[in-house]
């Protein structure tokens, strides 16, 4: 791995390399999931082996993501780097809507190990064909979009902010970066951009004086009651806020919301993901976005994997038919 693979931060953020060893190690836990009957990533019995089998994930890797979930740290994300796959490996680059992944495959697998070690994978019934593993990847007519199949600068938002029962952390896996090797996913994290904000603002931001929408990703689904931006503690509080989505209920509270996202951008950093890396995002503490770039649509685009991931299967319960991991 050189200095190039690797994706930049400016605050200082839990990150882990893995070793050769650590890599062969991944791969062969992944493959004899790959060939686990039904070999399809929906199916409740194969989820429930890949979850015993993700205790047998690299003990370095476990160690981070166990501290991860403990605090997610001044940067509110992961960067995991090393993974055993590489762009030579792959299929060309889905280009169709709501891609999504429904067969079991090398990277597929290693989104769900991991996703499945720091907490439970769930999806949406009404985003995505409710698929646990999502493509994010440009398409064609949809590039002026502010949705994931898009190319033009993606907003900041918190994913599904809209949703009472939003992920508590994404995971973002790259299998191929776009052709000029720039494209990133932008973060932005509370705890950088709070010291920066007024007292008097961030009173305001913990008012229910906002209203969120859900993204266009989702087919069905209602506007939020008014929320508060921040909750929780004064000090550290989580972050609710999609800048394409949330509106402020009143001039006082679009102004301070103004100002929110010129320190959120100030603070924002740019994760560029080469193959082979992963971004987990703690989705309490991060906004997300995504720089433009320019898709060529000719099976060499960027391609993620997108996993969310629920830290207790409890709080969703009424929206889960039984042991079904898909949210209605
Ligand atoms: O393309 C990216 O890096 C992020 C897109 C995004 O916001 C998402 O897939 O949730
Ligand atoms: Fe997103």
């Amino acid at each position: 791995m050189t200095m190039l693979d690797q994706p930049t931060r400016t605050v200082p953020g839990l990150t882990l390399d893995l070793t050769d060893d650590e890599r062969d190690a991944l791969r062969e836990l992944a493959e004899q999931l790959v060939a686990t009957p039904p070999a399809l990533l929906d199916d409740v019995g194969w989820v429930a082996q890949a979850r015993q089998a993700s205790c047998w994930l690299p003990l370095r890797l476990r160690q981070i993501l166990r501290t991860f979930r403990d605090d997610a740290g001044p940067a509110g994300s992961l960067i995991l780097t090393g993974l055993p796959f590489g762009e030579d490996d792959l299929p060309a680059t889905p280009n169709v809507r709501e891609s999504v992944e429904r067969a079991t495959t090398v990277p597929a697998v290693v989104a769900m190990l991991i996703g499945l070690n720091l907490g439970e994978v769930i999806a949406y019934r009404d985003e995505k064909t409710g698929a646990l593993v999502q493509n994010v990847v440009p398409v064609p007519g949809l590039e002026g979009t502010q949705s994931n199949a898009g190319s033009v600068p993606l907003e900041f938002h918190v994913e599904n902010a809209f949703h009472p029962q939003r992920p508590d952390y994404v995971g973002l896996l790259c299998l191929r970066n776009d052709h000029a090797k720039r494209a990133g996913t932008l973060v932005t994290c509370i705890r950088q951009a709070l010291p920066l904000l007024e007292e008097t603002d961030r009173k305001v931001l913990h008012e229910p004086r906002f209203i969120t929408a859900p993204p266009p990703s989702f087919h069905q689904g209602d506007r939020t009651r008014p929320h508060a931006v921040l909750t929780g503690s004064p000090e550290d509080p989580n972050i609710c806020l999609d800048l394409n989505a949330t509106a402020a209920l009143d001039d006082e509270a679009r102004e301070v919301m103004a100002r929110l996202k010129g320190v959120l951008t100030d603070v924002s950093t740019s994760l560029v993901l080469q193959s082979g890396s992963m971004a987990l995002i703690d989705n309490r503490l991060v906004l997300h976005g995504r720089t433009e770039f320019t898709p060529r649509f000719d099976g060499r685009d960027r391609w993620l994997h997108r996993v969310y991931v629920h830290l207790d299967n409890r709080r969703s319960r009424a929206h889960r038919d039984g042991s079904r991991p898909v949210l209605t």
